[in-house]
């Protein structure tokens, strides 16, 4: 297999090698088990075909229509874009530029945050890739395009069984003209907790390399201290570091006087002095009201000297109202998705701005036709996912009271689900609101929000009040999020802890008040890259080693369903969530130039071990699989 790595490697087939080659080429020497890739995805479709996309169940694959496409000729070039002036000039020029520009300008966070908050972040990668090069040409004035971090590192992993790097690898050969950007936890990276530093390092090192332009750095508590470390690795990089400030409250509310304009206007400047290029304003909740846009960004604009970016979810419907109130106080940019990804708890639809900014002069340059066009396609692509939707029909103005970040909603409820609370939902929200207050009225974005909503479902599930915990707490058992979180290890809110709480809470267990990615000790690359090697027995690649770091477990889970099911990337996605129906036939792309054609015969009966074979024909052959039905 080496002499074949070799021998088809694209630096030999082109002539490129020299001496170094084969030191510099680590997939020289990553050799594909032999196996039989027709099997294993085979399994994977009968699987699906009897337990459906949820695991639970047969579910009958529905029809799908093709989805709408625009048309661009593929030997046309690129026109210029964002991305020229970063590579071109460098980050400060990005951020002068931006300051520059008359109009609005916009991100799109189709590819990111939509689908993070509308279809839990299911979205794969082929329904991206397919569309990458029409939204790149018909839409080259995008300051950005917002396409990977937050959890879609884990869920692709963890659920769409692919590899985030190769997500982003394709789409930048696909989309080589606008700025990629990423939202970066800061330390906590894009999983839930600190990591240690030299991991977030490494992490910001190879995400440039592979192709992110614009770190979006955010703290779950808003704590400088813990973002500097991101925006330099970031700087490090000569990438664009936006640090971004979570918006909580609302700055107009006498009786919220925690988080009050002059909160935001510290912030802000701390963030300019630790080095950010832009200044990101998170309003991950959708809290921001228009009227308080308006001061916050007036304000904010006499204040500091970087552009400012603005990011909200429409959850109660007012988003596009609160934009044009931003764009008149002076925002430089804001985030939106394309139409039939937007709205509710996504981002405003980036159609809807453009109309509602008709006739003024910050209207957005861009192609509203072509964004019709791309919104049809997402249209139909939604239809897949059907089954990850969110089930909020319409605007959903109890969030002012909640505070529940958009991509949490849905998360929540189906954890509340799980835990038989699915009847008290309503008693859900209400208690986590209560657990925000007790806590000393936190700023709640990932991870701070999952242990608010972690401590909320242990109060409804255990009939508990207020009162109750502050009476009984000495012998209860808090779940383990909670216990951290008072431990800081996940860093300080903002004018602290609530002392009697932690107490309660903590049980004399330790608490720090220092940074914990300057007391975790340093992941070494190498050790892991050996205990790599051994449970593989295959070189890994630098990749693979960060990933192992941050996820060792979703890591490991993912290896061992590709040893067992294969590449599942490679199928459309009706066939990868249902399977097939009865007599259908699709063709399968494995690698290129090689296909495999299945057909879905029939299936057995279901045996007392709960086993049905299911019968196919692959490349006109009658096979067979044995496939555990769940229901
Ligand atoms: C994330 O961290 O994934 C978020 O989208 C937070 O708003
Ligand atoms: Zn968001």
């Amino acid at each position: 297999p080496f002499l074949e790595n070799v021998i088809l490697h694209e630096k030999f087939l082109n002539g490129t090698y020299d001496t170094t080659f084969i030191d510099s080429s680590p997939e020289l020497f990553v050799f594909p088990k032999r196996r039989d890739r027709g099997t294993k995805l085979l399994t994977y479709l009968g699987y699906t075909t009897i337990n459906g996309p949820t695991g639970q169940g047969q579910e009958k694959k529905p029809l799908f229509s093709n989805p709408r496409k625009p048309v661009v000729d593929q030997n046309e070039d690129y026109p210029r874009g964002t991305k020229q002036i970063l590579d071109e000039e460098g980050p400060e020029a990005v951020a002068k530029w931006l300051k520059e520009q008359k109009e609005v300008q916009l991100t799109d966070t189709t590819f990111r945050d939509a689908h993070q908050s509308l279809l839990a972040t299911r979205v794969r990668t082929k329904d991206l890739l397919d569309i990458a090069e029409p939204t790149s040409k018909l839409l080259p004035n995008l300051f950005s395009v917002e396409m990977w971090g937050g959890a879609t590192f884990d869920v692709s992993y963890r659920f769409l069984r692919e590899n985030p790097w190769e997500r982003l690898s394709q789409l930048r050969e696909k989309m080589p003209n606008v700025l990629f950007q990423m939202l970066l936890r800061a330390s906590n990276a894009v999983g839930y907790k600190n990591y240690p530093d030299n991991v977030i390092d490494e992490f910001v090192e190879r995400s440039a390399q592979m192709g992110i332009d614009v770190f979006r750095v955010f703290d779950s508590l808003n704590w400088v201290e813990g973002m500097k470390p991101a925006i330099q690795a970031v700087r490090k990089q000569g990438k664009i570091a936006e640090a971004a400030m979570c918006y909580t409250g609302d700055i107009l509310d006498p009786s919220r006087p925690k988080y009050d304009l002059d909160y935001y206007l510290n912030l802000a400047k701390e963030l300019e002095e630790a080095g950010a290029h832009i200044l990101g304003i998170k309003d991950m909740a959708g809290l921001l009201k228009p009227e308080a846009a308006y001061q916050l960004i007036t304000a904010l604009k006499k204040e500091i000297n970087i552009p400012i970016h603005l990011h909200t979810h429409d959850t109660s419907g007012n988003g596009v109202y609160m934009y044009s109130k931003a764009i008149e106080a002076g925002i430089d940019a804001v985030d939106v998705a394309v139409s039939t990804m937007a709205g509710s708890t996504s981002q405003p639809s980036a159609n809807s701005l453009y109309y509602a900014l008709e006739h003024n002069e910050r209207q957005p340059q861009l192609n509203i036709n072509a964004y019709d066009q791309l919104g049809r396609y997402w249209e139909d692509v939604r239809e897949f996912y059907a089954p990850y939707e969110n089930g909020l029909k319409a605007p959903h103005s109890e969030i002012y009271f909640h505070e529940m970040p958009g991509g949490q909603y849905s998360n929540l409820q189906q954890q509340a689900k799980a835990v038989g609370l699915g009847e008290r939902w309503d008693e859900v929200k209400a208690m986590y609101r209560k657990v925000n207050d007790m806590f000393g009225d936190i700023i709640k974005v990932t991870p701070s929000s999952k242990i608010v909503g972690d401590m909320a479902l242990f109060m409804v599930q255990n009939d508990l009040t207020v009162d109750d915990v502050y009476e009984n707490g000495e012998s209860l058992d808090f779940p383990d999020s909670v216990v951290e979180f008072f431990q800081g290890y996940i860093g300080q809110p903002y004018q602290g802890f609530p002392k009697e709480l932690q107490r309660i809470i903590l049980k004399g267990r330790e608490v720090i008040s220092t940074r914990p990615g300057e007391f975790l000790k340093p992941v070494n690359f190498e050790a892991l890259r050996e205990q790599l090697y051994e449970k593989l027995d295959r070189q890994v690649t630098d990749l693979e080693i960060i990933s192992y770091a941050l996820y060792p477990k979703v890591f490991d889970e993912y290896q061992k369903f590709v040893d067992q099911f294969g590449d599942v990337s490679v199928l459309d996605t009706p066939s990868f969530l249902y399977g097939l129906r009865l007599g259908e036939e699709i063709a399968v792309e494995i690698e290129q130039g090689k296909t495999l054609i299945v057909k879905l015969v029939s299936i057995g009966e279901a045996q007392k071990d709960g086993q049905r074979v299911v019968y196919f024909e692959l490349n006109g052959q009658p096979r067979e699989v044995l496939v555990r039905d769940e229901s």
